[in-house]
């Protein structure tokens, strides 16, 4: 079927109330938004000549999806976080704020005010048997000078791939620490090895990711924020060296700079160092922060997050 419409006064119209083009009220910006995103949905319509059958399976999608609380979900697995970050590097490159440690997306499971504690953390509550994992680096400026007093906010995921909050059995703030960096601008932590992520496998993203023949599986990762007033926010990730989905991560959030290894040591003297009497393995990830003087860059983009006030 080849109908043409959408060039007809009847759809142009259509859309310009559909937008509240023709009232005075509302909110400017929405009405633009909302404009060109129902034109190139009907565009769309047009185009592939979407059938009634498939467009009300989309709407019933959209319900599914919310009903299962996945769109923030869903997003990163079709590359809406990873685009957002690309722009937001371009952006970084045009205003000659380009450098320092990459970043990468967020993702939807960042808990708001973990526990802060100064250079050292425990991160894990002791309940699950996992490999030890101490978690060391630098915080530095671009020219290599420590950075004291930054915050690293880091968060990852426990042997099953779930994050505390989100997975009620684990205790509050679980695998979630703030850690204030010492007058090196030193941190470190001992936490378990985190396991990959996969998205529910009956959810609606990982129902659509069925349909583009795609997994919905993450490395072993560690989430970070890292903050300091006089620099640029810096929300990051690293990835695990050796994981089946290092460099085939569904949300797109592996960097060739952040992903890294993981050590094992085993010398009861090293360990004894971090009171440990047992092997465990060592990950080392220094940050190198960019300095600005703009503040909307020092913090982190608003976005809704569990217990953020
Ligand atoms: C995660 O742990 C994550 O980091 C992202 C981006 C998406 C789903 C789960
Ligand atoms: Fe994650």
């Amino acid at each position: 079927m080849t109908v043409k419409t959408m060039e007809t006064q009847q759809v142009v119209e259509l859309l310009e109330k559909v937008a509240g083009l023709n009232q005075t009220g509302g909110n400017d910006r929405v009405k633009t938004i909302i404009h060109r995103l129902m034109h190139d949905i009907f565009q769309i319509v047009e185009d592939l000549d979407v059938t009634p059958e498939e467009f009300w399976s989309a709407v019933y999608y959209i319900n599914d999806l919310g009903k299962n609380g996945e769109a923030a979900l869903l997003a990163p697995g079709l590359g809406m976080d990873h685009y957002l970050d690309i722009r937001m590097d371009a952006a970084d490159e045009q205003a000659g704020l380009a450098g320092g440690t990459p970043r990468t997306i967020e993702g939807p499971l960042y808990v708001a005010g973990a526990p802060l504690s100064e250079g050292f953390a425990r991160m894990d509550d002791g309940t699950q048997d996992g490999e030890t994992m101490i978690i060391i680096g630098q915080v530095t400026d671009q020219h290599g000078q420590p950075v004291a007093d930054a915050i690293v906010d880091i968060w990852h995921a426990d042997l099953k791939g779930a994050y505390s909050y989100f997975d009620p059995s684990q205790s509050e703030y679980n695998l979630r620490r703030r850690i204030k960096t010492d007058a090196e601008g030193r941190y470190a932590a001992q936490s378990i090895i985190p396991s990959g992520y996969g998205c529910p496998p009956e959810g609606s993203t990982q129902a659509l990711l069925n349909l583009l023949g795609r997994h919905g599986n993450r490395p072993a990762h560690i989430h970070y924020f890292v903050s300091k007033a006089g620099y640029k926010h810096l929300t990051t990730q690293i990835n695990l060296a050796g994981d089946e989905y290092t460099y085939d991560d569904f949300a797109f959030a592996t960097r060739e700079e952040l992903v890294v290894d993981a050590v094992r040591v085993e010398d009861a003297a090293a360990a004894e160092q971090y009171g440990l009497n047992k092997p465990f393995t060592q990950v080392e990830f220094n940050i190198q922060l960019v300095s600005t003087d703009k503040a909307d860059l020092q913090s982190r983009h608003e976005r809704q997050r569990a217990l953020e006030s």
